[in-house]
């Protein structure tokens, strides 16, 4: 949705009637938001989210695919439509909010979901960690910290004891924590929004931007905030610059419009700069707001005045913002993540039809039917004595994804050690202090990357090995590699510790792998990547910390430090991506293989199906012929209905 500069004007999307939406009566919004419908109100369900319009079609849907599946006898099958509807339920869309310090990053976030006092915005008290907002029917929040790596609970007014710099030290107030997060009834996240306030880009500079940008990488949308005072910083366009290749959605919001009354040279300056140094960037929206005005809003809102609500709202810009929130980036995510659960259900209901189609050609006695199925069988047996073949082929690719990983480590270790020289060249009275906690934070940033690589190279092998056997025509063996997940072999983690990643999802992350298998391999590999960010490394970052807050008095030991720091990255990270794909490699062959064995299972039931038909009376086959017609029929009716929602998903 492009925002063109000088098209200013307003509509007021908030919880309020259309009749009262007006035009701006100037200075404030930069937007094309047309009052759309508040995204307020609660679904039932109990996650509070409203979804995609067509949700509930496509909820009826899979709901009458599993009935038609379980009467199949396809019960496996079944209870994944059912697990993939469940899941797509409860996602929000992430939007990690990003800028310079102090550009009125937690404010914009307070004002989106009304609430002034939610975060910290005093002059002096930056923002220490990231802090995810997200929807809650009840008020609370958690801190997930070294000593509570599963969260604890804290009361929303101490959440600046846990995610704020101590203004004289310009260290974080509490030790050891990995991120907050905050749960509210906002209508906005309510309508299937997570945001994400993070640490201004220029303070610990290394440490929390190389988090945010591992967060990036797996949000819907980066809402990128400057202001009315000054132009975009070096810093900011080189963040900008490796923002790009991690997410394709950003927003530039121009905030504190009430205090700079020349910030509409400020944003021409910016949107020139983006062009030159950002083209990438070129063409996404602006938005110029007030979070004062949208609070001062909310203020008369409560105090019953709502016309003073109504035109302060206006002012504040906030309604084309919201909008574009609401249609573009959560709705967008909806519809993705609908029409994925709908595909993946679609591609199980044809191996059912498939199936119906082989017994119903049984029934009538095909002879070429039984030839058919004899050769399916054959194919099969080929493909278990080629089973070395394959598997060769698994190792050449598993090595190759392994020297890729590597190749990657290395490259994001030299940037990490650049950017962190940079800030020990930098110097500053707070170097001493703060750089343990920018290493600390860095490395978490970099470990993060490193996983979702990890975790998408993996899931392109397991993806092209399910390929590989339904290219022939065995697709059974890619729907059973994502049937198998609930079978027991399978390791499973206890319970993975609350990362942060975890709380960010991105919805495209089927559809970049494309097909029903690469959602297989997404949860098969997942097991075992918890443990990467997760405790060994939490402790082995604290013993680095201490090592390098022992001697960091001179720059040659901080050098030092930091040399062994990246030493001890290496060596983790390259064990870690080792162990991943030595298991992930030994569970492809495991299912595979299990995978061959049931569908040579169900092949023979048919052939028994097909011998025994050419013993049973003709008036009794005609009977049976009947029903599983009937089936088959309904069946592809539903395949059809599935095709139709589909086409409106991705319209
Ligand atoms: N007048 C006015 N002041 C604002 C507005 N937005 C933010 N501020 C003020 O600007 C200052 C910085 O705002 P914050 O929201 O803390 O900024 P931030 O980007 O989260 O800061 P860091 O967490 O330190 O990076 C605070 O004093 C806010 O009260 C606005 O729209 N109008
Ligand atoms: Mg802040």
């Amino acid at each position: 949705m492009a925002v063109e500069h000088g098209q200013r004007r307003d509509g007021y999307a908030g919880d309020r009637p259309r009749s009262q939406e007006r035009q701006a009566a100037g200075g404030g919004g930069a937007g094309d938001g047309q009052g759309q419908p508040a995204a307020g109100g609660g679904r039932a369900g109990g996650n509070g989210r409203r979804g995609h319009h067509l949700e509930g079609e496509a909820r009826r849907y899979l709901a009458d695919l599993v009935t038609a599946l379980n009467e199949q006898g396809r019960t496996a099958s079944a209870a994944g439509v059912e697990r993939l509807a469940d899941e797509a339920g409860g996602q929000a869309a992430t939007v990690v909010v990003v800028g310079e310090k102090k550009r009125g990053k937690s404010s914009l976030i307070n004002a989106l979901v009304g609430r002034p006092e939610l975060l910290f915005t005093d002059v002096d008290v930056a923002t220490s960690v990231h802090v995810v907002v997200r929807y809650g029917a009840r008020e609370h929040a958690v801190v997930v910290d070294r000593e509570h790596p599963q969260g604890h609970e804290i009361p929303l007014e101490d959440i600046d004891t846990y995610a704020a710099l101590d203004p004289v030290t310009q260290r974080p107030r509490a030790g050891g924590v990995e991120h907050v997060e905050v749960y509210l009834p906002a209508p906005l996240l309510a309508g299937g929004l997570a945001l994400i306030d993070t640490p201004g880009v220029g303070g610990l500079v290394a440490g929390h931007t190389a988090i945010t940008l591992a967060t990036l990488a797996k949000a819907d949308a980066l809402l990128f905030v400057v202001n009315g005072r000054s132009e975009l910083t070096a810093s900011e366009l080189r963040f900008l610059t490796l923002a790009t290749q991690r997410v394709s959605t950003v927003m530039f919001v121009l905030t504190q419009t009430d205090r700079f009354p020349g910030w509409e040279k400020v944003l021409d300056a910016d949107r020139e700069l983006v062009a030159r140094k950002v083209p990438d960037y070129a063409g996404a929206p602006w938005f110029t707001v007030s979070s004062r005005r949208k609070s001062d809003a909310d203020k008369a809102e409560l105090a019953g005045r709502s016309d003073t609500a109504a035109r302060r709202y206006q002012s504040s810009g906030f309604g084309a913002l919201e909008a574009a929130l609401r249609d573009s980036v959560a709705g967008r995510a909806d519809a993705v993540r609908l029409a994925n659960t709908v595909r993946t259900a679609l591609h199980w209901l044809r191996l059912a039809i498939i199936e119906a189609g082989n017994r119903a050609g049984t029934l009538g006695g095909d002879p070429a039917l039984t030839a058919r199925v004899r050769r399916q069988r054959d194919l099969l047996a080929d493909h278990e004595r080629r089973g070395e073949g394959w598997r060769e082929r698994l190792e050449r690719r598993t090595r190759a994804e392994s020297a890729a990983l590597r190749r990657h480590a290395g490259d994001r270790l030299e940037e990490l050690r650049w950017t962190l020289d940079q800030r020990i060249r930098q110097g500053g009275g707070e170097l001493h202090t703060q750089f343990p906690a920018d290493v600390d934070a860095a490395a978490r940033g970099l470990l993060m990357g490193f996983e979702s690589d990890l975790r998408s190279r993996l899931s392109a092998v397991a993806t092209a090995v399910a390929e590989e056997f339904g290219a022939e025509g065995a697709e059974a063996v890619a729907a059973e590699l994502v049937v198998a997940v609930d079978l027991p072999p399978v390791p499973r983690a206890e319970r993975p510790p609350r990362g942060l990643l975890d709380q960010v999802d991105r919805a495209s992350q089927y559809v970049d792998l494309g097909t029903v298998a690469a959602t297989a391999a997404t949860v098969l590999i997942w097991p075992w990547l918890g443990p990467l960010v997760g405790v060994a490394i939490v402790a082995a970052l604290a013993r680095w910390r201490g090592r390098v807050d022992e001697r960091a008095n001179r720059e040659a030991d901080l050098r030092d430090g930091l040399e062994r720091v990246l030493e001890g990255l290496r060596r983790e990270m390259l064990a870690a991506a080792d162990d991943a794909v030595a298991r992930t490699e030994q569970a492809l062959i495991l299912h595979v293989g299990r995978s061959l064995a049931r569908a040579r299972h169900e092949l023979t039931a048919v052939l028994e199906d097909a011998e025994e038909a050419l013993g049973l009376e003709r008036e009794a086959l005609r009977a049976r012929r009947a029903a599983a017609d009937a089936r088959l029929e309904r069946l592809e009716r539903l395949e059809e209905r599935g095709d139709d929602i589909l086409g409106r998903l991705d319209e």
